[in-house]
């Protein structure tokens, strides 16, 4: 069997008020020339297909548009998309019966419900073991599994931990499928899912995270019987074990995603995996201006980073800038920025400033007890947390404009 995993497209979202959309058909025709070339069984999409759950007209036409061209590509492309947690599971299900025409399984959530004998929660396997042909015979499956809350997977006893629902979870699905008559051994078995792992790298610079919100990979992959793990969730491409992946976004969604973004190639021939990343060009890629700085030190003030900035204007790209100042930029300096983009190819996208850190003195620290803060204003507070982080008293403007707020808020 062979497949293209990616995940977390991301429809219809915005940065800084920038449409995607442009971006989204540029991947798409990638994506076109990509299952073209490779003729996968199947083409496997891990949730997040849209940015919202209330997706507009012009992103529901992008999709409908989009895997209805995708499925045209040759006879016998079957697409299989499950919601991820920015996806209404209803919405993306509502037309489900008529995707069936077109050789697209979608997957919003598990129909549950509970057995008349034992009165017991369970729910219809059968919709999420997906038999994927080659020819009209069965080469393998796909365990179509979407987001799940965590207290929505199944459990086999009170307070399971996550962990442990998404194991036995996994566990009872494969051994479900082991009783399809179609099934045979020789079939390769993929899981999909969107949800986070242990272990995982959510950004660039390979933070280990770890959690209670987390699947732990470890347990998970004892699982035999599953072949690949295509996974959704973590924008930042990545192998888990030799048998899992979390494809990635096919393009960067924020600055803190500035690593190549693919999607994997997966092909399984008699239990044996290979996979291979194809990378996706971006239309309009993402800039930090003129670098991302470690910390106030390594930052360029306001008037070096205008007088470089003709260097990034006339590209199409989305410019992030990185600036040291002494306190917090006048709208005079915002002005000067926003001036200097306009016309130009460069998309303006917020300014990052760094400011002097403070050395607090240890009798600066002062320990607060619940009483304590009882006893202080939210707008004595919110004074008092501004002049801290920005090491200068708020502007008379803004203390106005915070105390009407605090007392609205208040009385
Ligand atoms: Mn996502």
């Amino acid at each position: 069997m062979k497949v293209i995993h990616t995940s977390d497209w991301h429809i219809g979202q915005t940065l800084y008020q920038y449409s995607r959309d442009e971006e989204h058909r540029f991947f798409f025709n990638q994506l076109k020339d990509i299952i073209l070339e490779e003729r996968p069984d199947a083409l496997i999409v891990s949730g997040d297909i849209f940015h919202s759950a209330t997706p507009t007209v012009l992103s529901q036409r992008l999709y409908y548009h989009t895997l209805v061209e995708l499925s045209r590509l040759y006879d016998g492309l079957q697409i299989i998309v499950t919601a991820g947690n920015h996806d209404s599971p209803s919405r993306l299900e509502a037309p489900r019966e008529l995707w069936e025409a077109f050789g697209v399984t979608v997957v919003g959530n598990l129909d549950f419900y509970k057995d008349i004998e034992d009165g017991k929660l369970t729910y219809d396997a059968s919709k999420i073991e997906i038999p994927v042909k080659r020819d009209g015979e069965i080469v393998g499956w796909v365990l179509a599994v979407p987001f799940l809350n965590s207290g929505n997977y199944p459990s086999l006893k009170e307070n399971d931990s996550y962990s442990n629902r998404v194991f036995s979870f996994y566990n009872d699905l494969k051994d479900n499928l082991k009783f399809n008559v179609q099934y045979s051994e020789n079939h390769s078995v993929i899981a999909m899912g969107h949800l986070m792992m242990s272990g995982v790298n959510s950004n660039a610079n390979n933070k280990l995270v770890g959690g209670l919100e987390f699947v732990d990979v470890e347990s998970v992959t004892r699982l035999k019987g599953i072949d690949y793990w295509a996974l959704g969730h973590v924008h930042h491409p990545q192998d888990l074990s030799e048998n899992m992946r979390y494809s990635g976004s096919p393009f960067a969604l924020t600055f803190n995603e500035d690593y190549p973004h693919s999607v994997s190639v997966v092909t399984i021939e008699n239990h044996n995996l290979d996979v291979k990343i194809r990378e996706i060009n971006p239309l309009v890629p993402i800039c930090d201006f003129p670098s991302k700085p470690q910390s106030y030190d390594d930052a360029i003030s306001i008037d070096d980073v205008l007088k470089r900035m003709d260097e990034v204007l006339d590209n199409d790209c989305y410019v992030r800038l990185h600036v040291k100042s002494e306190m917090p930029l006048t709208d005079l300096a915002n002005a000067a920025i926003i001036e200097k983009f306009e016309g130009k190819k460069a998309k303006y996208c917020g300014v990052q400033v760094y400011l002097p850190v403070k050395n607090v003195e240890q009798t600066d620290v002062v320990v607060r007890t619940l009483d304590d803060f009882k006893a202080i204003s939210p707008y004595e507070l919110g004074r008092s947390v501004y002049q801290k982080k920005n090491n200068a008293e708020m502007p008379e403007e803004m203390k106005a404009m915070f105390k009407a707020v605090c007392d609205e808020v208040m009385n």
